[in-house]
């Protein structure tokens, strides 16, 4: 019988051939399965192996395992050559001169980006109570214990504190620093700075981010602004409340929103209200959005609790004041008509674009 690997040097040599008369790497790839792949006659001459003696196969076997490592070995070279041939001509080719540089620049709609409507909104509200006379201050985002809850008339285990899911910071004590679930504590720092410096009657708002464990809804977000107001002087009332939040909904919201005062409890404000406007989305019909009651509660407000004005060192006797407090992403909501407040962190282009 004849050897069946008398015709491997001729092989070898026509798959190196065809490997190095190859002009381009797909032309290679083309070949693969014929040169070195399963339909290649290396394997086919593996198959006719099993015809000879065992101490010729072993010997057969080597010879071809050789050969197709030689044809491999030649196929991996050139294919690496093609390839970076054919890379160098693509840098070449793609390349962008200066020129185009500046010239694709001019011609790109770019676009810088712009404030979130959140942060306009907080602006304009700005812009609102500033008209109105009021100054703006800020307070950390990070409070303690005291300044969240107990100088704001909320001792240790008082059932209000659910009224606020609180994240606490693995600070100190088990419970003592917190992220600030209203922008409320900055009322204590403003009056603390006020009686430090002597510098008493207060008109003020204080925007910022609070933090609950709220669950995100269409009305809620686990992350959240706030815009607080705060009047200390002498002689205020409930009345000089009232004509604030009427003239801040009228300038902010237009004329045809209307804002009404329904009771509520806070610990801080005495008495207390809540504050609440017509749904913008169904202008009071009832909707998804403001649960089919017509009314969207913006914020809560009261006049300042005699207990709060002694925690600061503010004699209740001879000062009085109105507090308040209410969303901007509410505002923002109300004011655009969106009717799903996680849009606003959705990072939604399509949607942010709306707001520039
Ligand atoms: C307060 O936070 C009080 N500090 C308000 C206050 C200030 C009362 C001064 C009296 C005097 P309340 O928990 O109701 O109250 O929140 C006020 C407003 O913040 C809400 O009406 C709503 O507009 C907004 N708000 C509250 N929680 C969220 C939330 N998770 N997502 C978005 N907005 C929220």
């Amino acid at each position: 019988m004849s050897n069946p690997l008398e015709q491997l040097p001729d092989l070898v040599a026509t798959a190196l051939t065809t490997i190095s008369s190859s002009v381009s790497a797909e032309e290679l790839r083309g070949h693969e399965p014929f040169l070195v792949g399963k339909r290649s006659p290396f394997t086919n001459l593996q198959k006719t192996l099993g015809s000879l003696e065992p101490e010729e196969r072993k010997a057969a076997g080597a010879r071809l395992q050789e050969a197709r490592r030689e044809v491999e070995a030649a196929f991996e070279a050139r294919a690496d050559v093609l390839s970076a041939a054919e890379r160098a001509e693509l840098y070449e080719t793609d390349r962008l001169v200066l020129g185009d540089v500046v010239a694709s620049k001019i011609s790109l709609p770019l676009s810088a980006g712009h404030p979130g409507v959140v942060a306009l909104t907080q602006q304009s509200l700005e812009d609102v109570f500033v008209g109105m006379g009021f100054s703006v201050a800020e307070g950390p985002e990070i409070e303690t214990d005291w300044y969240n809850f107990e100088a704001l008339n909320i001792p240790p285990a008082h059932p209000a504190r659910g009224m606020w899911d609180t994240f606490y910071l693995d600070l100190g004590e088990p419970e003592t620093v917190l992220l600030r679930t209203h922008t409320s504590p900055t009322q204590i720092h403003l009056m603390e700075a006020a009686v430090t410096t002597g510098t008493l009657p207060i008109h003020a708002v204080m925007p910022g981010r609070c933090f609950r464990r709220d669950t995100p809804d269409a009305r809620h977000l686990a992350a959240f602004h706030q815009i607080e107001g705060l009047v200390v002087d002498k002689g205020i009332t409930f009345a000089d409340l009232a004509g604030v939040i009427e003239t801040f909904t009228k300038a902010y919201f237009g004329p045809d929103i209307a804002s009404r005062l329904r009771p509520a409890y806070f610990p801080f404000t005495e008495p207390s209200a809540e504050f609440e406007i017509t749904c913008t989305i169904c202008r009071g019909e009832g909707c998804r959005t403001c649960s089919h009651t017509g009314w969207i509660e913006l914020g809560g407000c009261g006049m300042v609790d005699p207990a709060v004005f002694r925690a600061v060192g503010i004699d209740p006797d001879e000062y009085s004041g109105f507090a308040f407090g209410f969303g901007i992403d509410r505002c923002a909501q109300m004011r655009h008509q969106i009717a799903d407040m996680r849009a606003l962190t959705d990072n939604d282009v399509r949607f942010l674009r709306q707001f520039s």
